[in-house]
């Protein structure tokens, strides 16, 4: 029963931080410095600190914005800081902490717990019968895996996932190893990501990176930042924002949720705002949308546009270089003002007034991350973007262009090395020609189609290049019966996680290197390389001296799998694994823009790979600059019976606290929203806890809303009164991904709908497991 609720509304008060401070400053270092003593290993990790993104230092682990040239500054950021700290720990998950735990008992713990046991240090393989990891050579794992892999009936029976925080040289290996097994199965965490910015990109504008540099930054009139938290995720972007408005550029942000880092930013490496206790105010113009809503607002300020009496397209940048440009206007022109702000959740007037910031500026920069592609219009709405963008010839022009803003620090890196489950063409051409054997040409699964075929049992080899899938999926039951159904499953990590309990019949745990250890091959030490979100390629060596002698390098354990089961007649592996200019030379002879690649790399700061729609030359079907029409959805959340919707029915977006790294849990804060020791909160709206009959700080359960009659439920969530706008709601991943329905994923993009579901609130009753 639903208690009733009189108008409490004192306790219903909106959720305030504990104190006013602005993102990043004091609270930053403060956080910063207690995470560094708590990893016990102080004096090593401030040093590894002080290597983080310097040139022959490490390339931060944290997120994938630029560096900045200026090469005295410190790079490194407070969550980058606690990223570091989390690989550099000293504590050791081995052999004798596996002989005491039983799987099924480590599965009762949480995911903060596994992590936070140490790095993983030897080779171990499942024994079903003891329900416990045991030591294996690495020798034995890999022909273990080799076995598996001759036994399968089709190459499309393996499935190689890859997450975002590979580097090229290793992710380059991999894809080369599945190829040339037969497969184009490449499930990666982009999947989950960007991935309709790289749909709607490749086909607006012909290739699907960002074309802005850092610099252009220093040059834009006005930076559109849509549905981002880089308070939290991108906290180094917070500094670029700051230089912008110190220089009396306008940014103008559209976010579900007012983010403290969005609002105000102290620099923690800036004398005087540290000592006066002063900050920058971040923004011009905040505005709060519906989930969902921003193709919406798109919609409207071209409208907007179209409307102002000072407003004329660029006809010449149109004229010469884009397709499909009428249609769209007449489109938006059809386009009712009431349905786009009942979608958006905002006033004409307020949509009409970002118009105007943009149409008083000659340079726009418009960047974006996991509120615009995590939903089922995704593709639309940056097509949309793109169209508006191109309306005034901002793209390809200094100081204006589009920034999709990436997260794991090198998931652009991978896409470019091919680890791509639909490769070019001319990509697998070139492979062909440069190994001498027949790649496969059918498109492999993505995240999704990988679960679905795991599930169904056609495919029987799991391999994880990093990540958890297990916890970084939709519909978790459903994506753990699917790893569980596999005969073999295997994950080479540094940290133990949720995924290494999934575990098929054979599984195997593969210890690896992490960014910032040495790693030392035949050759000598060892350098990778990376690309961050502005298309720059730079190296990356480690500094720590590895805490077991038995972990490998990424680079080492694919070329180990691929020697033991493909034999090295055709590439030598081994060699390879000893000396990675050798894959860098291959690199460059397979994939464009890498000429001179190993000697490039020695220049500070790396080289850029180019960017063709930045030299306004479009490789799409029509040379053009492809203008996409798509009417605004109807529904936020399609494939709904109005049955299963009614007036108590919320939207919930998933996202990060500050106190995480995706599915990594550095603990249980989440600063800047006042989340102390905790995560099982919704944010909510104080007029929808009154209106459902709810009281602030009351446990509830969600369960999701779907076209099937599968029970998606999670239970015990404190409900915290919120500043977000009414009918939506917000929580923590991974603890919602159950909720997440499989085939709830984004048009064209696969990407399942993380910031889109459809949920009810009831009642929680404590005797629901939690
Ligand atoms: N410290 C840290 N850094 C990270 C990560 C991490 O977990 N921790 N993850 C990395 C990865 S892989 C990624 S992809 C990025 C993620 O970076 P973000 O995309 O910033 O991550 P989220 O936490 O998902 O935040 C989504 C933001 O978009 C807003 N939002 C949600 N839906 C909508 C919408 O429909 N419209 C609008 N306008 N706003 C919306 C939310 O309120 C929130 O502020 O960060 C990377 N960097
Ligand atoms: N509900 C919901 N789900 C989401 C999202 C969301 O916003 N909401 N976001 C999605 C997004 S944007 C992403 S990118 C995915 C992330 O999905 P993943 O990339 O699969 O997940 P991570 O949590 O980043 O992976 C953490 C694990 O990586 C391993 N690891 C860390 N460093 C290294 C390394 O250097 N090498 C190797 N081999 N392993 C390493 C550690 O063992 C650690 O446990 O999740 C997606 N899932
Ligand atoms: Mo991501």
């Amino acid at each position: 029963m639903k208690k009733q609720k009189s108008s409490n509304s004192d306790r219903a008060e909106i959720q305030k931080p504990s104190d006013d401070k602005p993102a990043g400053g004091w609270g930053a270092l403060q956080s910063t410095t207690t995470h560094l003593l708590q990893s016990k290993n102080a004096a090593k990790n401030i040093k590894t600190l002080l290597n983080t993104n310097q040139h022959d230092g490490f390339d931060c682990p944290g997120c994938a914005w630029g560096e900045e040239k200026n090469p005295s500054r410190i790079r490194f950021c407070e969550n980058g800081a606690k990223a570091v700290n989390w690989e550099a720990t000293s504590k050791k998950v081995d052999r004798t902490f596996f002989a005491k735990y039983q799987v099924s008992w480590l599965k009762q713990q949480t995911n903060y717990y596994l992590e936070y046991q140490g790095r993983l240090c030897e080779p171990m393989r499942y024994d079903a019968d003891s329900d416990k990891y045991l030591p294996i050579t690495w020798d034995q794992a890999y022909n273990l895996i080799a076995d598996h892999l001759h036994n399968l009936q089709h190459p499309d029976q393996l499935e190689l996932y890859t997450s975002g925080r590979a580097s090229n040289e290793a992710a380059y290996l991999y894809q080369l190893f599945g190829r040339m097994f037969g497969t184009n199965n490449f499930p990666d965490c982009s999947n989950m990501c960007h991935e309709a910015s790289g749909v709607a990109l490749s086909s607006s504008i012909g290739i699907g990176k960002g074309t802005v540099t850092l610099e252009d930054f220093e040059h834009a009139d006005a930076i559109f930042v849509f549905g981002q938290n880089p308070g939290t995720n991108h906290p180094r972007m917070l500094d670029t924002l700051r230089g912008a408005i110190k220089r009396g550029a306008s940014v103008v942000i559209f976010n579900t949720l007012k983010e403290r880092g969005l609002e105000k930013f102290q620099h923690p490496q800036d004398p005087i705002e540290m000592l006066s206790n002063s900050s920058t105010t971040m923004n011009s113009l905040y505005f709060t949308p519906h989930l969902g809503g921003d193709m919406a607002i798109i919609r409207g300020m071209v409208k907007a546009l179209l409307e102002r009496s000072d407003f004329t397209p660029d006809s010449g940048f149109l004229s010469e270089h884009a397709t499909g440009v009428a249609d769209y206007l007449n489109t938006v022109k059809e386009t009712d003002w009431s349905q786009i702000c009942e979608q958006s959740g905002l006033e004409q007037s307020e949509i009409e007034t970002a118009a105007e910031v943009y149409a008083k500026s000659n340079r726009v920069i418009s960047t974006w991350a996991m509120g615009l592609t995590q939903h089922f219009h995704s593709v639309a709405t940056l097509h949309e973007l793109v169209n508006w963008m191109a309306l005034n010839g901002n793209i390809g022009k200094k100081g204006a262009g589009l920034c999709p803003v990436r997260g794991h620090s090198n998931v652009q890196g991978d896409r470019t090395m091919g680890i791509n489950e639909r490769p070019s063409a001319d990509f697998l051409d070139s492979l062909e020609e440069r190994f001498d054997f027949d790649a496969p040409r059918n498109h492999g699964h993505s995240t999704v189609e990988a679960i679905e075929a795991m599930r169904s049992g056609e495919s029987k080899v799991f391999i994880g290049l990093g990540g958890n899938f297990a916890a970084a999926t939709p519909d978790t039951p459903v994506t753990e019966s699917a790893l569980a159904n596999c005969d073999l499953t295997v994950h080479i990590s540094t940290k133990l996680n949720r995924s290494h309990l999934i575990t098929g019949k054979d599984a195997l745990i593969l210890p690896c290197l992490g960014r910032t250890d040495i790693d030392l091959q035949q050759s000598g030490e060892q350098k990778v390389t990376v690309e961050d979100s502005f298309s720059m390629v730079h190296a990356s060596k480690g500094i720590l001296e590895p805490l077991s002698k038995e972990m490998r390098s990424e680079p080492d354990i694919i070329c180990g799998i691929a020697a033991a089961s493909l034999g090295e007649a055709k590439v030598p592996w081994t060699r390879l694994a000893e000396d990675y200019s050798l894959v860098r030379d291959l690199i460059e002879d397979t994939v464009s823009g890498f000429n001179n690649f190993n000697r490039k790399i020695d220049q500070p700061g790396g080289f850029y790979l180019g960017n063709s729609a930045r030299e306004r030359i479009w490789k799409t079907a029509s040379e053009k600059l492809a203008f996409h029409t798509h009417q605004l959805p109807t529904e936020i959340i399609p494939f709904l019976p109005g049955s299963k919707r009614s007036k108590t029915t919320l939207i919930l977006q998933t996202m990060r606290s500050h106190d995480q790294y995706n599915t990594t849990i550095y603990g249980m804060n989440d600063r800047y929203r006042g989340i102390k020791n905790e995560r099982k909160v919704v944010f909510i709206n104080p007029e929808d806890i009154t209106r459902l009959g709810y009281e602030a700080d009351q446990r509830v359960s969600l369960r999701a809303l779907w076209h099937d009659e599968k029970v998606r439920e999670i239970h015990g969530f404190r409900l915290v009164p919120y500043d977000i706008p009414i009918g939506n709601i917000a929580a923590y991943y991974p603890e919602t991904n159950p909720l997440i329905p499989l085939d709830s994923y984004g048009e064209q993009s696969r990407t399942p709908t993380s910031k889109s579901i459809a949920v009810e609130l009831f009642p929680y009753q404590s005797n629901k497991i939690v």
